[in-house]
């Protein structure tokens, strides 16, 4: 079996305990990862406090840091392929993915790469004579950066970019389920020349890892990409370091699709939204909202493309759907479409688990128009597709805004003053018009209400990796005044 190691501060080595990792297209372990407790990441986090402050990285200019992540960036294009390799062996996300997201996950270290010298602090026109005030930047403290198993290394990258162009230190923990592409990802750290501590790579459990990292005193922000219940418990542990976060949660995105939309287009971006990655995707367009007029022929187009869509191997370049993750995860899908169907939920294809090794499920539309469902309210973050229907545009907006998450929504429509109402009245951190799953390093991502708070991407991202410090300078040479006056 392959193994895996820690990076920390600058080197790499074995953990004190170990896991299997186990090839979720056969069920089979294949790999042996290292599991970090309380030891490791207390050294971990030290490594990073040190970075921080002492040594090389707190010294070096802000272009030289831009650099650094330049080279960064260059590693990540050049060793794509293997990393692609190992994402899809781990997490069993098809290999045509990872290597298309891999190899755009470079871009957004080159984006933070030319950013890491445009942060600029500013001077005041402050109410005083005499006297001068500046703002500083200076980077948030030492970063606990946490990702879940879909696409670890493109959650990570929206991290660690813009964390590095502030100026931060980082300890990554990299998720339990199909930990090998961060772990393999800490080499190109190595080779692109951040000084040691600056980055830190480890995966465990999140009861003992992930919890230890969260509310360690010296730990002065997390950033969070999970499902909400784990963010509770991220949020209660800050209580104790009082860490800033941000949190990138799930979603139950509304994908909505009115009678004057080219409907063949929309269901080609419906097809991507929801069973891309199995559906494992936080912005996966899990509700469709159609339009009661043509609802039955977009359903027909829909249910013709789900099964028209090539089940297999992830490894195999021709597939276009692989298993989900974890059998933990199947479970869990399995069990919502078995409530939404006791319900009263209709099948238009899919539904049931094949037979067979590995954690496959397949593409699947549940019409839940006439009824409460389970599967339209709850993530199942699979390929499952709930179908709602409407009559007009307020009912549409109605239906989109039920839900307590808020990451992103599609809207289909040929009618541009339709397009920009909905666009302002739906509350969603991203809405896409005619097009879905689009992403860049430019354009912030993130959520309103449950689907979390923060944002990733763009120079926001950075900024929010920052503090101001202000700084007071007098200029008068005259002797200060009565010191017992506050001026
Ligand atoms: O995520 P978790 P899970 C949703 C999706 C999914 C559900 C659960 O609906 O079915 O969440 O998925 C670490 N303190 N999304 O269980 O548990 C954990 O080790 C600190 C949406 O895989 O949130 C891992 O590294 N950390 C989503 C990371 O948190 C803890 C992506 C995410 O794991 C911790 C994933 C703790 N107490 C799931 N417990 C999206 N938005 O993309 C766990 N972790």
């Amino acid at each position: 079996m392959d193994r895996f190691q820690h990076y920390i501060d600058g080197a790499f080595e074995d953990a004190a305990h170990s896991f299997e990792s186990l090839d979720p297209a056969t069920g089979k372990a294949w790999a042996v990862m290292p599991e970090a407790r309380e030891a490791e990441v207390e050294r971990a986090v030290a490594a990073a406090h040190r970075a921080l402050h002492e040594g090389p990285w707190p010294q070096m200019t802000a272009s030289a840091r831009g650099k650094l992540l330049y080279r960064l960036a260059d590693l990540v294009a050049e060793h794509a392929g293997r990393l692609a390799e190992l994402e899809t062996r781990d997490t069993g996300k098809i290999i045509r993915e990872t290597s298309a997201q891999i190899a755009y996950v470079a871009e957004y270290y080159r984006y933070y790469a030319g950013l890491a010298d445009k942060i600029e602090g500013s001077f005041l026109p402050i109410d005083k004579p005499d006297m001068d005030v500046w703002l500083r930047r200076e980077p948030i403290g030492v970063v606990a950066a946490i990702v879940p198993w879909n696409s670890q290394l493109f959650l990570a990258a929206v991290k660690i970019g813009p964390a590095l162009a502030a100026g931060c230190t980082l300890v990554v923990k990299a998720s339990e389920d199909g930990p090998a592409p961060l772990l393999e990802f800490a080499r190109l750290i190595d080779k692109a020349g951040f000084p040691a501590g600056v980055v830190n790579v480890l995966t465990g459990f999140g009861p003992t890892c992930g919890s230890l990292l969260t509310r360690h005193r010296d730990i002065a922000h997390v950033a969070f990409t999970g499902g909400p219940e784990t963010a509770r418990h991220v949020v209660r542990n800050s209580a104790e370091n009082l860490a800033s976060t941000s949190l990138e949660l799930g979603g139950k995105s509304p994908f909505v699709v009115f009678a004057d939309a080219d409907l063949e287009s929309a269901a080609n971006a419906q097809v991507a939204g929801i069973f891309a990655a199995s559906g494992q995707s936080c912005v996966a367009g899990s509700r469709l909202i159609v339009e009661a007029s043509v609802k039955d022929r977009f359903l027909s187009i829909l249910k013709d493309k789900a099964e028209a869509i090539r089940i297999g191997s992830p490894q195999d370049r021709e597939t276009e759907m692989g298993p989900l993750c974890t059998e933990r995860q199947r479970r869990h899908i399995e069990s919502i479409v078995e409530q939404s169907v006791a319900a009263g939920a209709r099948l238009v294809t899919g539904g049931s688990t094949p037979s067979g090794s590995g954690y496959f499920y397949p593409p699947t539309i549940l019409d839940c128009t006439k009824i409460e469902a389970e599967s339209v309210r709850r993530e199942l973050f699979g390929p499952v597709l709930s179908v709602l229907e409407f009559h007009d545009e307020e009912e549409a907006v109605r239906l989109a805004n039920d839900t307590p998450f808020g990451l992103a929504c599609g809207v289909f429509t040929q009618n541009l003053t339709r397009a920009h109402r909905l666009s302002k009245r739906i509350r969603t951190g991203i809405v896409w018009i005619n097009t879905y799953r689009a992403v860049s390093p430019i354009a912030p991502f993130g959520g309103y209400g449950q689907s979390g708070h923060g944002r990733e991407g763009g120079l926001a991202a950075a900024l929010d990796f920052t503090k101001t410090k202000t700084v007071w300078l007098r200029t008068s040479d005259e002797p200060i005044p009565d010191p017992f006056v506050m001026r």
